[in-house]
């Protein structure tokens, strides 16, 4: 199996991730975005969306940052998506809160303007309606993250690290580009800080870091 993956690309980031923390191998190659690396026919062969990640497995090619991660745990036998029906349900639940309502109002609303030049400019006006209108709902979707999904619990889904705290980490992180502050939701930022403590962060997070302190140096 082959993963095609952009160290600097939020979604990539959910899997490697995954597979650094869960100790799988596989083999990648990285598809620079900075290069455009992903709009070459090559490339949209593969995924004719032209984006990361990509997962080829022999003639199966899987695209979808949260498909691939169960595909993966899947081959990988992985307890991070154990096959028992409702613990699975409640996994599923999580991704898909954090890669719709969740995605868009945080990710799409209030941190894409500081990395995608079609929303950075947008005109004054536009961009405050919309800073408006992902501040408010994202302050209603970090209070459901904070006290209803996560709660007192260690992780997303319970005790056990999940593919939910895979994806739902590479979202929350993306606000760093904006130096989002997590102190009003002190659930989440636990839970980010033990996601940071692990041995597998620093390496699947090295390109966005580099991204960020290269940014907050120019
Ligand atoms: N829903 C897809 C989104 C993938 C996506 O937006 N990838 C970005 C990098 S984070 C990308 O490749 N962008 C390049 C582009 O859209 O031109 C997933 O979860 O995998």
């Amino acid at each position: 199996m082959k993963l095609y993956y952009d160290p600097i690309s939020t979604t990539s980031r959910a899997v490697t991730f995954f597979l650094a923390d869960q100790k799988i191998k596989i083999d990648d190659e990285v598809v620079s975005l900075f290069a455009e690396a992903h709009k070459t026919a090559e490339f949209k062969a593969l995924n004719p969306n032209g984006q990361l990640p990509v997962l080829v497995d022999g003639d199966f090619v899987l695209t979808e940052s949260s498909a691939i991660l169960k595909y993966l745990a899947d081959q990988a036998g992985s307890p991070a998506y154990p096959h028992e029906a409702q613990a699975r349900a409640r996994i599923n639940e999580a991704m898909d809160w954090f890669n719709t309502g969740f995605h868009m109002s945080y990710c799409v609303f209030l941190a894409y303007r500081y990395l995608l030049p079609e929303l950075a400019s947008l005109n004054a006006v536009t961009l405050n309606e919309i800073e408006t209108l992902g501040q408010a709902k994202t302050q209603k979707y970090m209070d459901v993250l904070d006290s209803h999904i996560i709660g007192d619990r260690a992780f997303v889904c319970g005790d056990e690290i999940s593919l939910a705290d895979y994806l739902g980490a590479t979202h929350v992180t993306l606000g760093e580009v904006r130096n989002f502050d997590l102190s009003s939701w002190p659930n989440v930022a636990r839970w980010i800080a033990s996601l940071k403590a692990r041995p597998a962060w620093n390496a699947a997070y090295a390109g966005f870091n580099g991204m960020l302190s290269a940014a907050r140096a120019a």
